[in-house]
């Protein structure tokens, strides 16, 4: 089938080295990249109303099949209407496929060719996860970007161990790709596996390209290993993977990680770090990170970030802030994840404007400059 008549589309309007700035358009709106994607684990982004991360500037919410899947169930969300409608978060979302949340946080796991089988990590159920299941929950969700299956595994890892989950991911993409069916108002991403290793990444890169995705995303990072070992995989591989497709980080990361990754040439990322940070007392500024639990804020009359365009960065002292967050109140936790929230907006809306205006290497030396200064 010709993708003249898809309904999702990439197209690209800047670059500036491997920086790229682009568009998704969907019939749920327009995403705008490079992007950060607010998680949505469980049908919400903890702590937030569905309308004020769209005023922090997210386009699209990250959804999780896993924990779906189990709680409320697929075919339960999709006679709701939908997650879009059953959540009312009316724009697009991205599902993650499933696989890594089994190994991560799901009981009795075991894997096979077929797929997975494993028991609920909430009441001990069992359930399988195949390529072609993922995508059938995936589509009842009614998804507007899906991943594959695949197999993501702990770095430091033996090489014929990354190279067995690498070669499996591979069989699932071409599993993935045709129980998706050719759907014209989603898109389907491959996922790049290979570890550390460039020549595994890069057959991995490969394959994906011979069986077409709409998107590819990038899989296995974060996972244990440093950050300079990351940016050499993501520079890497970049390269190898189709300029007119979006590539999309999966699960990073925090800001610099961020920055780093699309001065590669990555335009999609998801992370839970910048809400979960909020809930346990952390802001992030334009000046770096601030733990708000520590004593020393006590009697801090003044603001986060008095020049911060975000007024709940100036409209609460430090003081009362870290009241909150040492008695544990809601309040704390909602204040922090929009802060956050709206801090990764703020540097992704300002790395597509450096990019636009060709000035993406200065842009990030003076976002790194003020980071490395703050005096906080
Ligand atoms: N695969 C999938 N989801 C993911 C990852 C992966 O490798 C990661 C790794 N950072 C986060 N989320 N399907």
């Amino acid at each position: 089938m010709s993708t003249t008549s898809k309904l999702v589309t990439f197209s690209l309007t800047a670059s500036d080295g491997m920086a790229r700035c682009g568009r998704i358009d969907t019939p749920r709106g327009e995403i705008s990249t490079p992007a950060f994607m607010p998680v949505g684990t469980a049908g919400t982004v903890k702590a937030m109303y569905p309308e004020q991360v769209r005023e922090t500037g997210a386009d699209i919410l990250l959804g999780n099949t896993y924990h779906l899947m189990l709680r409320p169930g697929a075919e339960r969300v999709a006679s709701l209407g939908g997650l879009h409608d059953f959540m009312d978060w009316q724009r697009p979302i991205l599902t993650d496929s499933g696989g890594f949340q089994v190994m991560s946080l799901a009981k009795l796991r075991k894997l096979t060719e077929k797929g997975v089988t494993f028991k609920s990590h909430i009441d001990g159920s069992a359930y399988e996860l195949t390529p072609e299941r993922s995508i059938e929950i995936q589509t009842l969700l009614d998804s507007d970007i899906i991943m594959q299956l695949d197999e993501c595994i702990a770095l430091p890892a033996e090489r014929k161990e990354i190279e067995r989950a690498m070669e499996l991911s591979l069989r699932w993409a071409d599993r993935s790709k045709t129980a998706f069916n050719n759907q014209q108002n989603r898109m389907l991403f491959g996922i790049v596996q290979g570890g550390d290793d460039a020549e595994l990444r890069a057959k991995s890169a490969a394959g994906l390209k011979s069986i077409g995705f709409d998107g590819y995303s990038i899989g296995g990072l974060a996972v244990g290993e440093p950050q300079d070992v990351m940016f050499r995989v993501l520079s890497d591989i970049t390269p190898d993977l189709p300029w007119d497709r979006p590539r999309y980080l999966m699960g990073v990361g925090k800001p610099d990680d961020i920055l780093g990754a699309i001065e590669r040439g990555v335009d999609m990322f998801d992370c839970v770090h910048p809400t979960r940070a909020g809930r346990h007392g952390h802001a992030y500024t334009r000046f770096g990170v601030i733990n708000l639990k520590n004593a020393r804020h006590k009697d801090d009359h003044r603001p986060l970030d008095e020049a911060s365009p975000n007024p709940n960065c100036r409209r609460w002292s430090r003081a009362y802030l870290h009241h909150l967050v040492r008695t544990e109140e809601i309040l704390g936790a909602m204040v922090l994840s929009q802060i956050n929230l709206a801090y990764y907006q703020e540097l992704t809306a300002g790395a597509r404007a450096a990019i636009k205006a060709q000035r993406m290497t200065d842009f990030a030396a003076e976002t790194r400059a003020a980071w490395a200064a703050g005096d906080l």
